[in-house]
């Protein structure tokens, strides 16, 4: 893969350059590992430097991620407060996402910082930094932190570190670039502590999740010719926070030959949540968007309204549209 060249905008890194104000680090519903790990990595590092920084966002720090450093400092907020001066957003291709704390925490002179590597997104700040091949928005933020000269932590380093992470899937997905991979060791040769992280991610299962995890799995459902699988779970078949901390939409994706993974969750308010994985060959989030969502290429999702039998049938039929265009 093509090394691309440092593209920090002008624009940001002079609005960054030096403290001029209160900073909010904003994040969105269903915080991952990219968004908290960017959005605490850039704010540690900032406050280092001086601005006085506040972390906020309408979901807590899930379970598997308190071990950030940081992620204490980490509100939850229901409505914003503010204006502040500076409202940075990481790794959110739309606003809406916010749950309306964006527009809280704005006021007319307020600069929002957008940083992001989602193709969909909206370009909805003052200052965008969308750039479409960066592995993760941590290995974006790393690049600005850098490029302000701003000191890299082993605290800092452990949350860009888990960003990297956690959205190349440990380093196996096609987004594991020489630059994810250079990031990655650098933040390592500044404090990051992979073997740490990892068990942090993967082996701090609570007792009996394993059962529970064995029990779903047997749901998973493969198509005909092989190339789909799938996990439809109807409403209440596992606690939220054990849906939080697995990624369950792995295992259907990990069966050999299958093109395209598929987990559905139904909601008690009768919406289905979708997400989808491919593996290099169907762009998921062109199938996303036809339900109004979206993503990245090999991994995206959208919510579906109806039972879970119309959505899974629906999802379906929009995936082999697309391996059939493909074909
Ligand atoms: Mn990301």
């Amino acid at each position: 893969m093509a090394e691309r060249e440092p593209a920090v905008p002008a624009e940001l890194q002079a609005l960054l350059a030096r403290p001029a104000g209160d900073v909010l680090l904003l994040g969105h519903v269903n915080p991952d590992g990219d968004q908290l790990g960017s959005l605490l990595g850039l704010g540690l590092a900032l406050g280092q430097a001086g601005w006085p920084v506040t972390f906020a966002g309408p979901d807590p720090v899930p379970e598997p991620l308190r071990f950030l450093p940081g992620s204490t400092l980490f509100q939850q907020w229901t409505t914003a407060s503010g204006p502040f001066h500076l409202v940075v957003v990481c790794d959110c291709p739309d606003p809406v996402r916010t749950g309306g704390l964006l527009e809280g925490a704005c006021g007319p002179a307020t600069q929002v910082v957008n940083i992001d590597h989602h193709p969909d997104n909206k370009r909805y700040g003052t200052a965008n930094w969308v750039d479409v091949g960066a592995s993760a928005t941590g290995e974006m933020v790393y690049e600005l932190i850098e490029a302000l000269g701003l000191k890299v932590s082993p605290e800092v380093a452990t949350n860009l570190f888990t960003a990297v992470h956690t959205d190349t899937g440990s380093f196996r997905y096609s987004n594991t670039s020489v630059k994810a991979l250079r990031t990655a060791a650098e933040l390592v040769a500044r404090g990051a502590d992979p073997a740490r992280v990892a068990t942090q991610l993967y082996e701090a299962r609570p007792v009996g999740s394993l059962a529970l995890l064995g029990q779903l799995l047997q749901q998973v459902q493969v198509s005909a010719d092989g190339r789909v699988a799938w996990l439809a779970l109807p409403a209440g078949s596992a606690p939220e926070a054990f849906l939080e901390a697995e990624d369950l939409v792995s295992y259907p994706r990990s069966i050999r030959g299958v093109k395209v993974g598929i987990l559905l969750k139904a909601k008690a308010d009768g919406r289905v949540k979708v997400s989808l994985r491919a593996k290099g060959e169907v762009a998921v989030n062109a199938i996303a968007a036809r339900f109004g969502g979206g993503g990245h290429a090999n991994a995206a999702g959208c919510t579906v309204q109806g039972s879970l039998e119309a959505a899974t049938a629906r999802v379906l039929g929009a995936v082999f549209e697309a391996l059939e265009q493909r074909d």
